[in-house]
């Protein structure tokens, strides 16, 4: 039997983080803290790169673009969706999630997913920093993580 972990450590790897700027007052703390984990957990700075969209809806594509590279272990999104009083958010939740994963099946890259799908902005604020956390910083984690693990199993293939 073989068992596989990754650990969050980002030393010698290379990130992208994509925000969104839609509801900047909360994709931006998401972004940092995306950013503050990477570093953390030995990240050089000049080795992540931040790329900021207007909203949600463009986050797949530009995922899509930077997986396309190969320059980077990981990526690691991050956005706002708050509910309004129409069925926008549901399509936008929908399609941006699902072209987040088929970003990453396409393109075989972890991608960390800090995309908020809130009912309120207090809601939003709780999750940038609040008092449920980071969910930047959680994405990032996860993204460092994966990338460890994928070297890993990309290891023992090899071995
Ligand atoms: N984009 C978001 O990131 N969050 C939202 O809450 C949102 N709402 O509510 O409309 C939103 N809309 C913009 C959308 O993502 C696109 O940027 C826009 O439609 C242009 O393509």
């Amino acid at each position: 039997m073989a068992e596989f972990n990754g650990v969050p450590n980002g030393e010698g790897r290379r990130y992208a983080v994509v925000a969104s700027r839609f509801n900047n007052n909360i994709t931006s703390a998401l972004a940092d803290g995306a950013m503050d984990a990477l570093v953390r957990h030995g990240c050089a700075s000049e080795d992540i790169d931040v790329v900021w969209v207007p909203g949600a809806w463009e986050l797949p594509f530009a995922a899509r673009r930077l997986a396309a590279t190969e320059r980077y272990n990981a990526l690691v999104v991050v956005g706002a969706v708050i509910r309004g009083g129409t069925p926008h958010f549901d399509y936008i939740c929908t399609e941006t999630s699902r072209g987040l994963s088929l970003a990453s099946s396409d393109y075989d890259i972890p991608i960390g997913f800090g995309l908020l799908t809130c009912d309120t902005m207090e809601q939003a604020e709780e999750r940038a920093g609040g008092e449920h956390g980071n969910k930047g910083w959680d994405a990032a984690i996860a993204a460092l993580e994966m990338s460890d693990l994928f070297e890993r199993l990309d290891g023992a293939d090899e071995g």
